[in-house]
């Protein structure tokens, strides 16, 4: 497979390389593309060096994938030309998510769905995928009417910048600011832009997104999104209201038998999941799974995982094996 990758030198563009060479992905051209800033400097895979290439050298070149990760601007201008040359375009922003016409895909959940003929497909956001990873066999054995989730995203999610800002912070240097707080030893109630409801766009994310996915417009879901100075991946602290009573134990084996996700819940011994564990890693951990007293049919849980990869840059190239697997390019 020609595979080229937009935004090669972007925080989920490096996992991306790293992954398609983890998971040795059949690659036999690498086109690697960024800004025209990046243009003719090189990046290393598979031990080699290959020249970062524009958009336009890419389109040109005819990939049969595109993974893309360059921001949603990129996204909307140029996966149509990609698509229109014949490349399928697997996208990692949330430019075509909510599209009608494009397919919201986590692999282990719908991936059935696609076909030849879906030549941009969406990969979910990052907080999107932890939860629905784990909603998905719930809401299959038990329907769910209603999700509490309050998020403690990353500052990876926000990229370079927002790394940088922590550092300079840590090391009291002043310097660009990516939040506009000071984001050490705080918290922001604030993650992607506000829109007219109050509600910020990561928010709203959760509740599109995860009715999409699960295909259940009656699935109430309800969201408040904050950045914490974590490095190594998203945390969820989730609130889930079924139509039907559930045993406890039942759940907790229904999710240990669930491929993609690891169960780690012993409080006995300390046993949670957390980011400094999930970074690195490719699973959804879950634990702290407890019964809501409170109400009926309710049940919380704290689910956490690296956010660059299952959240982002896995989740696209679990797309691309499956479409290879089952000869969709
Ligand atoms: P560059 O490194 O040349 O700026 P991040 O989200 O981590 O900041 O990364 C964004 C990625 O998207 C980078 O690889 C960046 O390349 C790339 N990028 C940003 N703008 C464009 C653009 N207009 N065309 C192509 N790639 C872009
Ligand atoms: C965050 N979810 O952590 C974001 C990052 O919609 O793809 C990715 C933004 C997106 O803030």
């Amino acid at each position: 497979m020609k595979v080229a990758v937009i935004g090669a030198t972007g925080m989920v563009g490096e996992v991306m390389l790293k992954i398609l060479e983890e998971r040795n992905f059949p690659v036999t051209e690498l086109i690697p593309v960024a800004s025209i800033r990046s243009v003719g400097k090189t990046i290393s895979f598979k031990g080699k060096d290959h020249k970062i290439v524009s958009l336009e050298t890419a389109v040109s070149l005819n990939p049969e994938i595109a993974l893309f990760s360059a921001g949603g601007e990129t996204s909307v201008e140029w996966a149509p030309k990609f698509a229109a040359a014949g490349t399928t375009v697997i996208d990692n922003s949330s430019a075509w998510r909510m599209d009608t016409d494009k397919k919201l895909i986590i692999p282990e959940i719908n991936a059935s769905s696609l076909t030849k003929t879906d030549k941009i497909i969406a990969s979910p956001n990052c907080s999107t995928i932890q939860m629905v990873m784990v909603l998905a066999p719930l809401h299959k054995k038990y329907k769910i009417k209603r999700v509490v989730v309050s998020t403690y995203q990353s500052i990876s999610g926000t990229g370079v910048k927002a790394i940088k800002q922590l550092e300079n912070e840590m090391a009291g240097v002043k310097g660009e600011m990516a939040y506009p707080y000071p984001i050490h030893q705080n918290a922001l109630p604030h993650c992607d832009v506000f829109e007219d409801n109050g509600y910020t766009k990561e928010e709203m994310k959760l509740v599109r997104e995860t009715q999409k996915i699960l295909d259940d417009k009656s699935i109430a879901v309800t969201a408040t999104a904050v950045r914490i100075p974590t490095a190594g991946g998203h945390s969820e602290s989730v609130n889930i209201e079924f139509e039907n009573d559930f045993i406890l134990n039942d759940v907790r084996k229904l999710l240990n038998e669930t491929t993609g996700i690891v169960l780690q819940d012993n409080p006995d011994v300390n046993t949670y999941p957390m980011p400094i564990y999930a970074h690195g890693k490719d699973d959804v951990f879950v634990g702290r799974i407890r019964r809501d007293e409170s109400q009926p049919n309710t049940i919380n849980m704290w689910i956490v995982a690296d956010n660059l990869r299952k959240g982002a840059a896995t989740n696209t190239i679990q797309i691309a094996e499956y479409l290879v697997a089952n000869n969709l390019v």
